[in-house]
């Protein structure tokens, strides 16, 4: 029988991404996101089955209610991977937007918390599953203006560390997936739609592109069993640290 995986963000970047590599891999695929529209055209995409959940993960009803409309063929999810996240604006803290930070811990905090209570339950029963977790380099080092955004991949850091141990006894895997630059939709998320910042943060090197961590998820769900790839940071090979970057221009 085919494996079900759970991707949350999965409309875009490496939620999108890693959800061609899964289907590719066979697994049958529950994709959320925000954006019908684009689940959608990517549900028509894949070589395997697909069900679709709309829901913002920041909304704790709205992703209860969603998970609660699972068919049953549907429930017993074997892999959630917790990608949905992002970055909201980029200054010294004195100078930050409390909405942004509200948006950034809303989001890539709760949100992994408001869909991992909702799975957690049924790996329990079932005594089986793996979680994965989006951190980023961000999380195990702060750079200037980064603040809020590192400190919310930070706590991505420690509850993945608290999930492994709560969740061995249990026979469930946690990994935990640390990117460096990866060229997504992520810096025009994070610049709200300032083009030229966003192509500014991927110039002058190879940065990582989508496809390079999703290969790296496939890897780590589809590992042996006796095997869990606890933590990778994920860096291009001009990237040696969250501040160090080795650019041509
Ligand atoms: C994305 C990587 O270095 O832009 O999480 O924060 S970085």
């Amino acid at each position: 029988m085919n494996k079900i995986a759970c991707i949350t963000g999965a409309s875009s970047g490496i939620g999108l991404a890693t959800a061609k590599a899964l289907a590719a891999a066979g697994y049958h695929l529950i994709l959320c996101g925000r954006r019908l529209e684009r689940l959608e055209a990517l549900k028509n995409e894949l070589p395997t089955d697909s069900y679709l959940l709309t829901f913002d993960v920041r909304d704790r009803n709205g992703v209860e209610a969603a998970f609660q409309s699972l068919p049953e063929a549907w429930q017993n999810i074997d892999v959630l991977i917790n990608n949905a996240g992002n970055a909201h604006g980029m200054s010294a803290i004195q100078d930050g937007d409390p909405d942004d930070w509200d948006a950034m811990m809303h989001s890539n905090v709760d949100g992994l918390l408001n869909v991992s209570r909702l799975v957690i339950p049924g790996m329990i029963q079932r005594a089986a599953g793996h979680i994965v977790n989006l951190s980023s380099i961000a999380g195990k080092q702060t750079y200037p203006n980064g603040n809020v955004y590192c400190a919310s991949k930070a706590a991505v850091e420690a509850l993945s560390q608290g999930m492994r141990q709560d969740l061995n006894v249990h026979g469930i895997k946690v990994s935990n997936v640390a990117p460096g630059a990866v060229n997504t939709d992520f810096s025009a998320v994070r610049f709200k739609g300032d083009q030229q910042k966003a192509d500014a943060v991927y110039s002058g090197y190879e940065p990582l592109v989508a496809e390079d961590v999703a290969d790296l998820i496939r890897y780590i769900v589809t590992a042996p069993a006796h095997v869990n790839i606890a933590d990778v940071t994920i860096l291009p090979k001009a990237q040696a640290s969250a501040t160090q970057i080795l650019r041509k221009n």
